[in-house]
């Protein structure tokens, strides 16, 4: 609505425990990866097996095609119990809750091997129609989490993907000693945020890193596993089977991750430059040292992911009007429900639905004070058909104002899609699902915060604007190598180009290489440095977010050309603009119904993902940040 440039930033909560699995949105409910472990190996066949077709030696297409209905019938009721079972164990942590999800899990895991084993007959069919053959790709490529068909095998897996997931879950340092006061993430993600003190920050940096050591075994053995589980449906390995999930071939799309990377790098290594320049201001140049990777630990978050907690460390311009929003929600009293129906409000401005009554009965806004919950935020679709709830734990914070928009940016997408059959469900990638609430938040201006009464002034002129572009590229800028990078080691793990010796040393050198950080106290091979971030030990892939950053510009720019916006993109909102409503809804209604090439021209006239929106978004900020890099010694 308003002229000047968005506000918003933060980083969601860096900490708290997720799901499990990899989903459409950040659901555990993901198709096929496991959600704990049952007791027993399950050697008996699948309880919903499907039927098996055409017996004969020569299947047709039309039975290609039944078998496909089939499969997405059935899918629909087994991922509704999965969902129905990882809900209740993930809103209500206990043995007997845990252990219920596993079995239904584990059931899953079979019906998907079995069902994929199945399609295989079908390969060589002609005449196959599109819908059945994308039917049969996607249910291919569903599982994160591939298991092998033994079924002691499957158990084993099953077991070690909990095992993990409750090592981070449970994570906790209880200092040097093991005797101090524990604390958890949270506590230690707290001191990341706030403390300027070099040795406090080091303390809460290699606390939080040892929760992850005991994890090395088990999670070289889940790569052992699931590449097996890859290996039987014809992957090459576990990365080979996440990277097929683009629509391309998992070699070109490698390259095309690289291709964004190369566009966006130049932007942040000045922002990189720049940032450092004034970390050595604040702790010395000792420590931090021109020329050279920034220690990990300075950088306002455990895995230097986002940086915006240090902001007010290097605002560039002193005595513009505050962009701080935490204070007045506090000040207001906001509530989680409020929060939320602020989020809602945005959406519906646009034209979309309201959410379904459901929604506001069945979501949890808030840490309930009784029982162990995932705080993690996560959004959800339980039966497949319209159930779409949110679950987090709101506290009056901006960085969870933004984070309910990304959130219902998933359910938005849920809600328009849930007609389709069930494999179609999903983004037209997983970019796209992490893209669509973080694109709206980019219309998130000063001038409607101010319009809400959550921010007193408006920056103004060019000092304003480069204020807020810095509070911006925070976040949004110093994201995309960690991105990256975290697959990169990942693909580079399950396809055992990085032996188990040396995992440690291969992640820093990504750290290194991508993002110019590195470990602030030497590391060894009994550290396992990877399992401290959360998507590692529950298995949920990541390039989907490194992808979503470029995404959401893109969207945000096409956006705005529906609105028939003509200024410049950072100064463009879309809020209450209908046409652009249309424009979005057209594309979340198509789920991964076509290939995403399609989805993204439905919404953009483009086919190909493209950074240069982003570079458009921060053009202001990178003139300033190259004047202020001059004479620095950039780069490590
Ligand atoms: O995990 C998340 C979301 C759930 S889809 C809260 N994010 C990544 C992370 O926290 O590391 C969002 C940004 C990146
Ligand atoms: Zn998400």
């Amino acid at each position: 609505m308003n002229s000047t440039s968005p506000v918003k930033s933060l980083v969601r909560a860096a900490l708290v425990v997720v799901p499990l699995i990899a989903s459409p949105g950040c659901t555990p409910s993901a198709h096929g990866s496991t959600a704990g472990s049952s007791e027993e190996a399950r050697t008996a066949a699948p309880a919903a097996e499907p039927q098996k077709s055409a017996e004969a030696a020569q299947p047709t297409a039309e039975d290609a095609r039944q078998f496909a209905t089939r499969v997405n019938e059935d899918l629909k009721r087994l991922w509704t119990r999965q969902a129905t079972a990882d809900w209740i164990k993930s809103t209500y942590i206990t043995d007997d809750t845990e252990r219920n999800a596993a079995v239904v899990n584990e059931e899953v895991l079979a019906y998907v091997s079995q069902a994929i084993k199945e399609a295989a007959r079908f390969k060589d069919v002609q005449g196959l129609d599109a819908d059945t053959s994308r039917t049969l790709h996607l249910l291919r490529v569903s599982s994160t989490l591939p298991a092998p068909s033994d079924a002691q095998k499957r158990a084993e897996l099953a077991a070690i993907a909990s095992k993990l997931d409750g090592l981070y879950g449970k994570g906790k340092y209880c200092g040097k000693d093991g005797k101090g006061q524990c604390k958890d993430l949270g506590d230690l993600s707290d001191v990341m945020a706030k403390s300027r003190n070099y040795d406090e920050l080091l303390e809460a940096w290699t606390g939080w890193h040892t929760i992850s050591t005991p994890m090395r075994p088990l999670y070289q053995r889940l790569v052992q596993l699931s590449n097996e589980g890859a290996q039987e449906i014809g992957f090459a390995d576990t990365g080979a089977l996440w990277r097929s999930n683009y629509d391309m071939p998992p070699e070109a799309f490698e390259k095309e991750a690289q291709r964004l990377w190369g566009q966006v790098k130049p932007l942040y290594d000045d922002l990189h430059c720049y940032v450092r320049a004034r970390l050595a201001k604040q702790y010395g140049e000792d420590k931090v040292p021109a020329g050279k990777a920034i220690p990990a630990h300075l950088l306002g978050n455990m895995w230097s992911q986002e940086w915006n907690n240090i902001y007010s460390m290097v605002e560039p311009y002193k005595g513009q009007p505050s962009l701080d929003v935490d204070a007045e929600l506090k000040r207001q009293n906001y509530d989680a429900l409020r929060m939320v129906k602020l989020g809602e409000s945005f959406f519906t401005s646009l034209g979309l639905k309201p959410l379904p009554e459901t929604f506001w009965q069945r979501s949890q806004f808030t840490k309930p004070r009784d029982r162990e919950v995932m705080c993690h935020a996560s959004a959800w679709d339980i039966t497949y058909d319209n159930d779409v709830r949110i679950k987090m734990c709101i506290k009056p914070t901006e960085e969870d104002l933004v984070t309910i928009h990304h959130e219902l940016g998933h359910d938005y997408y849920y809600t328009y899609y849930y007609k389709l059959p069930v494999l179609y469900q999903s983004g037209a990638h997983d970019g796209f699902h992490e893209a669509i609430g973080d694109a709206l938040t980019l219309s998130i201006t000063p001038g409607y915060l101010k319009q809400l009464g959550l921010l007193k002034e408006v920056p103004k002129g060019d000092k304003g604007l480069i204020n807020l572009q810095m509070k911006d590229a925070m976040e949004k800028v110093a994201f995309l190598p960690f991105g990256l990078l975290v697959d990169q080691w990942r693909w580079d793990v399950f396809s055992g180009r990085v032996k188990p010796e040396d995992y440690n040393k291969a992640w820093w050198a990504l750290r290194e290489k991508y993002q110019g950080v590195r470990a602030p106290v030497e590391r060894t091979e009994n550290d396992f440095d990877p399992g401290a971030k959360y998507h590692v030990p529950s298995n949920v892939p990541y390039t989907r977010y490194f992808l979503a950053r470029i995404l959401q510009f893109q969207f945000h720019r096409a956006l705005c050309q529906a609105a028939g916006q003509k200024g410049a993109l950072h100064e463009c909102s879309i809020y209450g603009n209908k046409e652009a409503g249309q424009r979005l809804q057209a594309m979340l209604e198509m789920g991964a119904s076509k290939p995403w090439p399609d989805a993204l021209q439905a919404l953009t006239g483009q086919r190909e993902m493209d950074a240069s929106a982003m570079l458009e978004y921060f053009a202001p900020l990178r003139t300033w940040l190259q004047e202020q890099n001059k004479g620095q010694k950039c780069g490590w």
